[in-house]
């Protein structure tokens, strides 16, 4: 048993799966302990291997094996355990017990995934990020398959393979490899006006956070609550992170992705190793269900929010996340996520994009995991036992005793019996539908740019200036003039700002694309007609922009120190307590990976050479005082590489430290040379230094001095 590890039902189950090889022989599958496992049986010293060798016979074959499908889409990802703890009862909206009793504490798993990509694949592509959370509640499995972005491309199921088949790697050569800037990707959405809104989010810095600790979670559909009186609610879900929403530069997350790939995994990892657990505020927007036409917009559109302004967020819990897998495989590989896991209060809306979910995900299971039995796997299992009469297929653990295996039967006392609701027994939602079968969009759903006019007006300059410079790059990469004139012309529907400035970096002309009156025919073609263009009623949503997101904490940012020999150790040990004390972390960077000796005699330990990283990795740069130790950076072997690291930084709006004693190093750097001067900027004048870094540091970035800290006027 894990031992100091948080501990509840859910893992109390794990607990009974796992082995520890501590202090134990090594055997074969069947248990038999193995006396050589460096040679196979052979004829002789010198002969043939004989087919009798069991033992490498079984090694080898499982090996053979070990290799299962990845994931059709959301391949690459890192999970994690925790716990959702509800602070306030939900119960006037929904009969879900885990949401019931304030205080009530749920374990969880958390899987984070970027989509595109494969499972090898960086975790810095600009995409989408999975959120997928599974409730291990008391009334059996819920899972919140959510992403950091609160919209979809498409509006209906119908579009999923041809908009997965066209973003992912082209299938003459395989290329690009997690990457949406190529032809294909391109082409389906200039010939697709629905995702106009989802391209905003997708081209802005959301699609490259900082970390997944760092993003907003959304359902994305509207589902439904149920209260035990059967009124149903619409409900949009919402996480938002304790520590705020934060994203690099793309340049950043370029470099990053070939320094370390594994950033974000890494990330999530020693947050939780180094007890910063990650947290969100969980909760909701609720619409009653007399109010689903009070909007511009249909509820059941997966391509709009509702803006906060008209519907607020009503938070009622925490999700924490407090436990690293102990096998990435068993666990992180395995889990299978479904929307259609619900429990009794919840239940699902006709969004087409979400009906058509709700087949998808268990038939994925089919192929990636490879049997019905999937449910089995000890991170899929339900804390309350499975009762049923399902039986047999590939691989089945469960060992289901007696003679019966129907119903209705008398031989099993009729057992299993179907629940009651008071019983906690589901009962599907009793929605009144009446209808012609029909092949065809709602005109409700024609409406595909007023919010992503919403979106773009609600960014801040430096945001705004990022997605341009996002589309430029990834239309920069279509090599077929006609799709980038398509991608403009959609654009200018939104803002003919941005469709000029994109325009004419791309060398195309802005061609205004016909609009249709009124309703669009199923026959039309979408490469000519548009959606009808409207205003959006809300113009600016706050909540869009993460200029206005938590900027007062920096637990967990890593700060790269930078020391050489000579360097001021009391200074370095006195910084050092007020980081720890703020939850932040220190990272030594050498000019060489050899400890380093400050001029009290004592030894800092580097955990990098300034030739083995990058300031990209870091949140903040700090250099240590002394003045010895300025010259030894700037010696011939060190020098180019400690100014591009802080200029770098400097760059990319990070929180830079100099200290008298470090003038030398900050009179070769560009601040010096474009004598720049900001809040995160701190040099010698500055009274409280340390202070104002830390609060630099908070703010993640100085996005708004982007522009002259680049030189640009
Ligand atoms: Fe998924 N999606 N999806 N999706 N999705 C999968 O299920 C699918 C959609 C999301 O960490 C697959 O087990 C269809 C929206 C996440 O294991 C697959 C449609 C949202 C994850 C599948 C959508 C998501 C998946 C691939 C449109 C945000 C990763 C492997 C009709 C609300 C879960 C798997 C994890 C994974 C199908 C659209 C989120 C193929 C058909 C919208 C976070 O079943």
């Amino acid at each position: 048993m894990d031992k100091n590890r948080p501990q509840n039902e859910k893992l109390d189950q794990l607990n009974y799966y796992k082995t520890d090889n501590s202090d134990e022989k090594l055997t074969t599958n069947q248990g038999l302990k193995i006396n050589n496992n460096q040679d196979s049986l052979k004829d002789g010293e010198r002969g043939a291997s004989l087919l009798e060798d069991f033992i490498l016979r079984e090694k080898i074959t499982h090996f053979d094996h070990e290799r299962i499908p990845e994931r059709i889409v959301h391949a690459r990802g890192s999970g994690a355990h925790g716990v959702f703890k509800l602070h306030k009862s939900m119960e006037k909206y929904t009969r879900a017990k885990f949401l019931s009793e304030a205080g009530k504490e749920t374990p969880v798993f958390v899987r984070f995934s970027t989509v595109a990509g494969s499972r090898g694949s960086t975790d810095l592509a600009r995409d989408v990020r999975g959120f997928a959370i599974k409730f291990y509640t008391e009334e059996g499995n819920y899972d919140l398959v959510a992403n950091n972005m609160p919209v979809f491309f498409i509006q209906d199921a119908m579009k999923f393979p041809d908009l997965v088949h066209a973003v992912k790697p082209e299938p003459d050569n395989e290329i690009p490899q997690a990457a949406s800037a190529h032809d294909t990707f391109w082409d389906f959405i200039s010939l697709m006006p629905e995702s106009m809104h989802m391209i905003m989010w997708l081209m802005s810095d959301r699609a490259i956070p900082r970390s997944y600790r760092m993003m907003e979670g959304f359902g994305v559909h509207s589902f439904r609550f149920i209260n035990s009186e059967g009124t149903a609610f619409f409900v949009k879900f919402h996480l938002k992170p304790k520590l705020g929403v934060h994203s690099v530069a793309w340049p950043e997350a370029q470099k990053i992705s070939g320094a370390d790939p594994d950033f974000h995994r890494r990330d999530l990892w020693e947050a939780i190793e180094n007890g910063a657990f990650p947290e969100w505020d969980f909760g909701v927007q609720i619409v009653p269900e007399e109010n689903e036409h009070d909007f511009d917009f249909d509820l059941l559109d997966p391509t709009k929010i509702i803006p906060e302004e008209l519907v607020p967020v009503e938070t009622f819990g925490t999700l924490t996340l407090n436990r690293n897998p102990d096998n990435f495989f068993a666990e992180t590989e395995q889990i299978a996520f479904h929307p259609g896991h619900i429990v009794p209060g919840i239940d699902f809306t006709n969004d087409p994009l979400l009906q058509g979910r709700l087949f998808s995900y268990t038939d994925t299971q089919l192929s990636r995991l490879g049997s019905p039995n999937f449910h089995e796997i000890p991170i899929n299992r339900s804390v309350p036992t499975v009762h049923n009469n399902q039986r047999d297929g590939h691989m089945r653990q469960q060992i289901a005793k007696g003679k019966v295996s129907y119903e209705p039967n008398s031989i099993g006392g009729g057992c299993p019996f179907q629940a009651m609701m008071k019983d906690g027994g589901f009962a599907s939602y009793g929605e009144k539908i009446s209808g012609n079968k029909i092949r065809a969009r709602s005109q409700s759903f024609v409406d595909h740019y007023s919010q992503a006019k919403l979106f773009y007006n609600s960014q801040s300059n430096p945001e705004k200036t990022h997605l341009q410079k996002a589309l430029i790059f990834e239309l920069t990469k279509v090599t077929i003039h006609a799709i980038r004139e398509r991608v403009v012309g959609q654009l200018n529907f939104v803002n003919q700002e941005l469709a000029q400035v994109v325009a004419k970096k791309l060398g195309v002309e802005v061609k205004i694309l016909s609009q249709p009156n009124g309703s669009i025919p199923a026959d039309a073609d979408p490469a000519t007609l548009q959606s009808e263009e409207r205003e959006p009623k809300i113009k600016v949503s706050e909540a869009l922009s993460m200029k206005n997101t938590a900027k007062n904490s920096i637990e967990s940012r890593i700060i790269a120190v930078l020391v050489a020999d000579g360097c001021d150790g009391k200074r370095v040990s006195e910084f050092l307590n007020k980081i720890e004390k703020e939850g932040g972390v220190i990272q030594f960077v050498a000019p060489e990976i050899a400890p380093v000796k400050a001029d009290d005699g004592s030894l800092i330990v580097p955990l990098h050479s300034i030739s083995s990283t990058m300031s990209v990795c870091f949140d903040a740069v700090y250099i240590a005082p002394g003045e010895t130790s300025s010259q030894n950076w700037l010696q011939p072997d060190y020098k180019n590489s400690v100014l591009e690291f802080v200029n770098e930084a400097f760059r990319h709006c990070k929180a830079i430290f100099f200290d008298e004693k470090t003038k030398p190093i900050f009179e070769q750097t560009d601040i010096f040379k474009l004598n720049h001067k900001d809040y995160a900027v701190i040099l010698e004048e500055n009274s409280n230094k340390d202070e104002n870094f830390i609060s630099a540091v908070a703010s993640h970035r100085a996005w708004e001095f982007e522009k002259q800290r680049n030189g640009i006027k």
